[in-house]
């Protein structure tokens, strides 16, 4: 049996989402700037995307949405626009961020502090959250933006967002949010909760790879990415990939609605409260940051004495895929930063397996994982020096 469980690196392509696509390529194919009807056919399916994604997160009209490649470029695009606009331009010269963002925030952050520019990382508490009160402590006079992750990538970790938004309201900062894993998962409000912009990719809610948007709010100033056209109201210029902005609409229509999120947070949630019962059954594993306030298809796990990589290698010989955090750092082998960021002492920052999980998973396929990982985790502690194996303290109740 094949189980996927790694859905915060990528997820499989919704055949919805690959049907409405596939028009793009052979038939509708005319540049959407274009005049004549070949154009305009393609503009129009166009604008029905953009009124998904709107739709998806709550934008109003007067917001924009420009579509990106992914959300490292819009990340990428916030904080290095900034920079140029409220920093170099402006009298500003401080940025806030958590220090368990993506790397497409902090590696970003670490390039402008070479320029010059003071950031703040905010150290989270040991639930894998800050509070609104520590941003609201580290906001200077000089402060240009604050960018906190609407969910971590890898605990699934909820941050208070909607606070954080009232105190950058109020104190007249912009705030961006990361919302990369949050969309589809849990409730995306951009007015609600009061952030300024938001990032995201459509490869993490069954879309295509290669796609992604960043959400601006209206009046929000932004030197454009791209130059050259007039395409994304010149924000980002450059014939649009429709196929893939298409993809990325139907996706976010799915993913989004109402019945959907309650899908995710009751079918997909009861799936990963099964697996991370079963697994702390086993003695000595902790769930990283606690479970309250996550994503419901997340679950970082530390199991004593168990490599990470060892038990990744052990589970992919069984067809099952997980993580050890990141997708884009799992070759780094240092201990992962995000459960050093929580206070781990060294020995569990190894021990992380991080398990995702999406709409397409089963009942049958949590069970076949659950047997498997029982299996791995009896072998490897067996052989690590680090864990004192005894039939008696590993009987687990699985
Ligand atoms: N995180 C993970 O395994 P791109 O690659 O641009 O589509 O997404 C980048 C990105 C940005 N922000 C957050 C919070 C993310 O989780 C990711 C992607 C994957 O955790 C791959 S490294």
């Amino acid at each position: 049996m094949e189980v996927y469980l790694d859905n915060n690196a990528t997820t499989k392509v919704d055949e919805k989402v690959y049907e409405e696509m596939k028009p793009f390529f052979c038939e509708i194919y005319g540049n959407p700037n274009s005049l004549h009807s070949f154009g305009s056919a393609t503009h129009k399916k166009m604008v029905e995307a953009l009124d998904y994604l709107y739709d998806g997160i709550g934008a109003r009209d007067e917001d924009d949405i420009i579509i990106t490649s992914n959300a490292t470029e819009a990340n990428n695009w916030v904080l290095k626009s900034v920079y140029n606009d409220y920093i170099l331009e402006g009298d500003k010269k401080h940025i806030i961020t958590s220090e368990v963002e993506h790397p497409a925030i902090t590696a970003v952050c670490n390039f402008l502090e070479k320029k010059g520019v003071e950031v703040t990382y905010l150290s989270v508490n040991e639930d894998g959250t800050l509070t609104a009160d520590a941003v609201a402590d580290a906001i200077r006079a000089d402060t240009a933006l604050v960018s906190i992750m609407w969910a971590n990538n890898e605990t699934g970790k909820l941050f208070p967002i909607k606070e954080i938004g009232a105190i950058c309201k109020e104190k007249g900062v912009l705030f961006h949010s990361d919302a990369t894993q949050a969309i589809g998962k849990v409730k995306v409000d951009v007015h609600d909760a009061n952030v300024d912009m938001i990032s995201f990719s459509a490869h993490k809610f069954h879309g295509p790879k290669g796609v992604g948007g960043l959400y601006i709010k209206a009046g929000v100033k932004l030197t454009p990415y791209m130059h050259g056209g007039e395409q994304m109201d010149g924000r980002r210029a450059g014939t649009v990939d429709v196929a893939s902005m298409v993809g990325m609409g139907k996706a976010m229509h799915l993913a989004t609605n109402t019945m959907a999120l309650a899908y995710e947070q009751n079918h997909v949630g009861m799936l990963r409260d099964k697996l991370e019962r079963a697994i702390l059954k086993l003695p000595d594993t902790i769930v990283i940051g606690g479970k309250e306030n996550r994503t419901p298809n997340t679950t970082l796990i530390s199991i004593k004495g168990v490599e990470g990589e060892a038990m990744l290698w052990d589970l992919n010989q069984n067809g099952i895929a997980a993580s050890t955090g990141s997708a884009c750092a799992s070759e780094d082998l240092e201990a992962n930063p995000v459960m050093n960021a929580f206070g781990s002492d060294s020995e569990l920052a190894h021990t992380g397996i991080r398990f995702s999980l999406s709409r397409f998973n089963t009942e049958e396929q949590i069970e076949y994982a659950i047997e498997h990982i029982k299996k791995a985790v009896e072998r490897l502690r067996g052989i690590s020096s680090s864990y004192a194996y005894t039939p008696k303290n590993h009987k687990s109740e699985l």
